[in-house]
C-alpha cells in the first residue's frame, strides 16, 4: 500500500500564502488527482441520445437558423459528465448531429481537428473534399481530414441529417484548433475514389517509380459494403462477434491518426463484453435495437441512436435485434501514444 500523501491544511498559512505569491503550489496534496493509482478516473459519464428526441430539435433548428447565420448547422452532444453545452462527447472526441435542407450549401472551410461524418437520414447530401464529392447514403462512413478543404451539399429534396465526430477536443487542449474560411470549391466531374481507385479490396491503382501515394487515398466508405462484409464474418465467425476496422487501402492502418472506427454487427440476441479498453467511445447504431450496460448503467438503443461510454468502461451489449454499430473510439491516437490497453473482464 502506497503511503497516504501530505494535505494542504497541514501546511502552514504563512507559507501556502508565499507559496501563492511566488505563483508555485506543493504537488504532493494534488498529485492523486493526476496519478490516480491503477487506472484512470474520468470526468466522462455514459452518455445516451436517442434519434427520436434529437430529430425534431435538429428540424427546428433549420426553420430558426439559416445555414448562412450558422456556417454548420449543428446540435452538439454533451458528455453528461461535464454537462449541456460541453464540447465534447467523451474525453477526446467531439459529436455533432448537422442538418443540411435541400438546396443549402454550407461553405468551404478547413480546420486543424479531423472529422468523420456518418449519414443517419436522407438522400442526395454531399461533401465536397479537397475536390473530390463525397456522396452521401446512408451509414456511409465519409472522412474530412484535417487541413482538407470541405463544403457541404445537397441536392435532394428531403433533409439530411449526419453525425459529424471530430478530434476538436484534443486540439483544444493543445490550443491547435483554428479554421480558415472560403468560398465553395469547383468539383471534379468524377465519382469518388471508392468507385474508382478503390473500387475492390485489395485492390490498388499500380505504383510506379515515382508514383505519390495520396494520404487520404479513400475519403468514402459506402455503407452497402460494410454491411456485405459483416454478414459474410458473421456467417463464418462460429459465434465470434463480427467487427471490421475502417482503413486507409494504401497502408492498412486506421482512417485517420487520432480517430478510429469499427463497425459491428450483432445477431439477435448476440451478447458481447470486450475487455476493459484504455479508449473512450461513442457507438453510432445504424440499424436493430438491443441494451448496452456501459459501467452499471444500462442504455437501451434503437436505430440512429447514439451513445457514449468513458476510458476502461465495463461494456456489455445485448442486441434485441440483428443489429449493425459503428464504434468511434481513439485508439489510433492512444497507439501512437504507446498507451493503448486492454484488460479482461
Ligand atoms: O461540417 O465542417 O460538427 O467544422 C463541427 C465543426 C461540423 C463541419 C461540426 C465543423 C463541422
Amino acid at each position: 500500500m502506497a503511503p497516504k500523501l501530505g494535505t494542504l491544511e497541514e501546511l502552514p498559512q504563512d507559507y501556502r500564502d508565499a507559496l501563492s505569491e511566488a505563483g508555485v503550489a506543493p504537488l504532493w496534496p494534488m498529485m492523486r488527482n493526476v496519478l490516480p493509482h491503477d487506472a484512470p478516473r474520468p470526468v466522462t459519464r455514459p452518455g445516451h441520445w436517442d434519434f427520436e428526441k434529437l430529430r425534431p430539435l435538429l428540424l427546428k433548428a433549420g426553420e430558426l437558423t439559416p445555414v448562412e447565420k450558422a456556417e454548420r448547422r449543428v446540435l452538439v452532444l454533451s458528455d453528461p459528465g461535464r454537462g449541456t453545452g460541453a464540447m465534447q462527447a467523451t474525453s477526446s472526441i467531439y459529436i455533432g448531429m448537422q442538418l443540411l435542407l435541400p438546396g443549402e450549401t454550407a461553405p468551404a472551410h478547413k480546420h486543424t481537428p479531423s472529422a468523420v461524418r456518418i449519414i443517419v437520414e436522407g438522400k442526395g447530401g454531399y461533401t465536397v473534399v479537397d475536390g473530390e464529392k463525397l456522396p452521401m447514403e446512408e451509414g456511409d462512413l465519409v472522412l474530412t481530414p484535417g487541413g482538407e478543404w470541405h463544403d457541404h451539399g445537397h441536392d435532394g429534396n428531403e433533409p439530411v441529417i449526419w453525425l459529424d465526430a471530430l478530434d476538436l477536443p484534443l486540439f483544444v487542449y493543445l490550443e491547435g484548433s483554428y479554421a480558415i474560411e472560403s468560398e465553395l470549391q469547383a468539383q471534379r466531374n468524377r465519382p469518388d475514389a471508392s468507385q474508382v481507385e478503390y473500387r475492390a479490396s485489395g485492390l490498388a491503382p499500380a505504383r510506379r517509380a515515382g508514383t505519390q501515394i495520396r494520404r487520404y487515398p479513400m475519403m468514402r466508405y459506402p455503407w452497402s459494403r460494410t454491411e456485405e462484409a459483416l454478414r459474410e464474418m458473421a456467417r463464418y465467425g462460429d459465434g465470434e462477434v463480427a467487427e471490421l476496422d475502417y482503413v486507409n487501402p494504401e497502408t492498412g492502418e486506421d482512417v485517420l491518426p487520432t480517430m478510429g472506427f469499427t463497425a459491428m454487427m450483432l445477431a439477435e440476441s448476440q451478447k458481447v463484453s470486450p475487455p476493459r479498453r484504455s479508449t473512450s467511445a461513442v457507438f453510432h447504431v445504424i440499424r436493430g435495437s438491443g441494451t448496452t450496460t456501459v459501467d452499471g448503467e444500462t442504455i437501451a438503443w434503437k436505430a440512429k441512436g447514439t451513445f457514449s461510454a468513458p476510458v476502461f468502461a465495463a461494456i456489455d451489449h445485448q442486441a434485441a435485434e440483428e443489429s449493425f454499430l459503428v464504434q468511434i473510439h481513439d485508439r489510433p491516437l492512444q497507439e501512437r501514444l504507446r498507451y493503448y490497453e486492454e484488460r479482461p473482464r
